[in-house]
């Protein structure tokens, strides 16, 4: 596919900075066009979606959402791939990917949102990146962005007096997890980055590592995961010279799959069985903590649906084992406990190309 991408995105955006760390390290070429108003209903129109990043295609086509383009990317520029191609280790790569792209996402908007010289700096940023155009002072237009999305991603994503600690919490553990595996090897499963470091590089890349409140927690308490993103940032596939990976599923991940098993599995259960019933919002105990009001998403009803499917194409010589390392750390369970979430996310099976269907919730 020679040519260039279009990336529409944004210089602070968690998910343009994941497809950006994917698109250096693959070296494939790409321009970055910053979101404006003009862009975005030009999205819309194409896509059906005002969500960010979207990329156009040398042929004109369009894509969203990360995970499936990379997919795409991943057949079109297949060498070296980020997917190991031992089954079990392919399959255990894209539950983390999926687990820290989505589960951190709540944590990098609180900290991002929650804390007034973070909003102050980050609302600033966006605005004038995204939106000078707009004919209204820029106190306004920065006021309006702090509410919205505090509103939308903050309290209206369940954070509250209730749940702030275990959100913070979420962070907390990840950097010391995270810290513990890069002390000892460049990337999680060796010398070189799998799709897993590119699900952990959206949060920590555009969040964690600079906007002021977490940043600073992440310099004193986890030096090797501030110097990780900054490493994945520069990393070059044509630099690395038959770079070796693990064999297996490190032991270090355990503690990573145990929150999955705990934490994003229970959550996207709870969040399939909303959807099917229909409730715009639901109420889940995750960890002994109460989160209420939160929204339901089908995309992520059908994150569920993927992570299903990927295991069941996987050999079925190999399953056992994926499942016995599944069963260890309490995921088995919680992965197939809702049979056929159906999210009807991808009907006519296009994703991550334009014109699909999209029902409330359409960013996650
Ligand atoms: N599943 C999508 C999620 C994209 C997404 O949620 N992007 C955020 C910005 S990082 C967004 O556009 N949110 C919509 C909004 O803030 O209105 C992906 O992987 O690209």
């Amino acid at each position: 596919m020679p040519g260039t991408l279009k990336v529409y995105g944004a210089s602070i955006s968690y998910y343009t900075g994941k497809l950006e760390g994917y698109l250096r390290y693959k070296e494939i070429p790409y321009e970055f066009v910053p979101f404006n108003r003009k862009i975005m209903s030009m999205l819309s129109r194409q896509t059906g979606t005002s969500q960010m990043p979207a990329v156009e295609l040398p042929d004109g086509r369009f894509m969203t959402d990360t995970t499936p383009m990379i997919d795409f990317l991943e057949s079109a520029y297949p060498e070296p791939s980020v997917i190991p191609p031992e089954p079990v280790q392919g399959f255990m790569t894209r539950l983390v990917e999926d687990y820290a792209e989505e589960w951190l996402w709540r944590p990098a908007m609180h900290y991002r949102w929650s804390y007034r010289k973070d909003a102050l700096l980050l609302s600033r940023k966006i605005v004038d990146e995204i939106m000078p155009d707009i004919p209204l002072p820029g106190l306004v237009k920065r006021w309006m962005i702090r509410r919205r999305q505090h509103g939308g991603w903050v309290r209206g994503d369940g954070v509250t007096s209730e749940t702030w600690d275990h959100v913070e919490g979420s962070y907390l553990k990840t950097l010391d997890q995270l810290e513990a595996i890069f002390a000892s090897r460049p990337y999680l499963l060796g010398e070189a980055p799998t799709l897993a470091d590119f699900g952990f590089f959206a949060s920590i890349f555009r969040h964690f590592s600079q906007d002021p409140t977490a940043s600073d927690i992440m310099r004193v308490r986890a030096p090797h995961v501030f110097e990780w993103q900054a490493r994945l940032w520069n990393e070059r596939s044509s630099r690395l010279s038959s770079p070796t990976l693990l064999s297996g599923i490190p032991e270090d991940w355990g503690p990573i799959l145990d929150e999955i098993g705990s934490a994003y599995l229970p959550y996207l259960c709870d969040n399939a069985r909303a959807w099917k019933a229909g409730e715009k919002q639901h109420t889940v105990e995750i960890q002994g903590v109460t989160y209420r009001k939160l929204p339901t998403s089908q995309y992520r009803v059908w994150c569920l649906e993927r992570l299903q499917a990927h295991f069941r194409n996987l050999p079925k010589e190999v399953q056992p084992q994926a499942r016995a390392r599944l069963e260890s750390h309490g995921c088995w369970e919680p992965l197939f406990r809702i049979q056929k979430p159906d999210s009807r996310y991808d009907e006519e099976h296009q994703v991550p190309f334009r014109g699909r269907k999209v029902h409330y919730q359409n960013a996650h």
